[in-house]
């Protein structure tokens, strides 16, 4: 009888300490899950956040794995002119077009190493890709500041290291270093700058628009300021 007491009592403190909390995608796909679509993480530990991950086994070595979609635009079905509070808790469908929110990149990339894959298509369904080797998002205190760098071209060339070292700035927080809100200029809410080189986050134009210049979600370094992407996707992947 003393002998059940004590592991009753122990029982729930060997359960915690064996449960792995799948913090990412890279971890629910190392978990032996292979196949693209939504799963739920725990960014922060305690709280699930539904992600679509997309699960790579047919490119090279350094690609496959899990990676986690913290962004997606495909067929202009989600608003994302929106404010701050929005940007910083998340917004959209997972199945479609959303947003991961802020806090969550934060709570990611806070403690572990990240690479960043940004991937394009055009609407003649040309597809290329930017790649970084180094991707983290700081806290909201220091205006969820990004950190970007060590690019590789998969044909989109650089449009993000610009980038590197701003502060996010949606239509109601200007934290961009040009004199007006960037976010009300280019309709959309990013780490701007004075103001942008991509406008992930932009007005879905469904093509070519150059009479509003740059408002659509484009990539600069690839098809300039006013061509819209059919689709843009970033993604990040712990790096093991
Ligand atoms: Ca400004």
């Amino acid at each position: 009888m003393a002998m059940m007491v004590f592991l009753v009592a122990f029982l729930p403190v060997v359960l915690m300490s064996e449960c792995q909390y799948e913090n990412d995608c890279s971890d629910i796909y190392n978990s032996g899950e292979k196949v693209s679509g939504i799963y739920s993480i725990y960014p922060a530990v305690d709280i699930p956040v539904w992600v679509y991950c997309q699960m790579i086994s047919d490119w090279n070595d350094e690609d496959s794995g899990g990676w986690t979609v913290i962004q997606r635009r495909m067929d202009g079905s989600v608003n994302f002119y929106r404010p701050w509070n929005q940007y910083k808790r998340g917004f959209g469908n997972v199945e479609s077009e959303y947003w991961l929110g802020l806090e969550n990149m934060y709570q990611l990339t806070r403690n572990r190493a990240y690479i960043l894959r940004v991937d394009l298509e055009d609407f003649q369904g040309n597809k290329v890709f930017a790649q970084y080797s180094n991707f983290s998002v700081g806290p909201e205190t220091d205006g969820y500041k990004l950190q970007v760098s060590r690019f590789t071209d998969g044909g989109a060339g650089d449009s993000l290291s610009y980038h590197n070292g701003q502060k996010f700035t949606t239509l109601d927080r200007d934290q961009d270093v040009y004199k007006d809100n960037c976010a009300k200029i280019c309709l959309g809410a990013f780490w701007y700058k004075r103001c942008t080189e991509t406008n992930p986050n932009g007005v879905y134009l469904w093509g070519e628009e150059a009479e509003y210049f740059a408002i659509g979600n484009f990539w600069n370094a690839w098809k300039g300021k006013t061509v819209g992407m059919k689709s843009i996707s970033m993604k990040i992947k712990h790096v093991s």
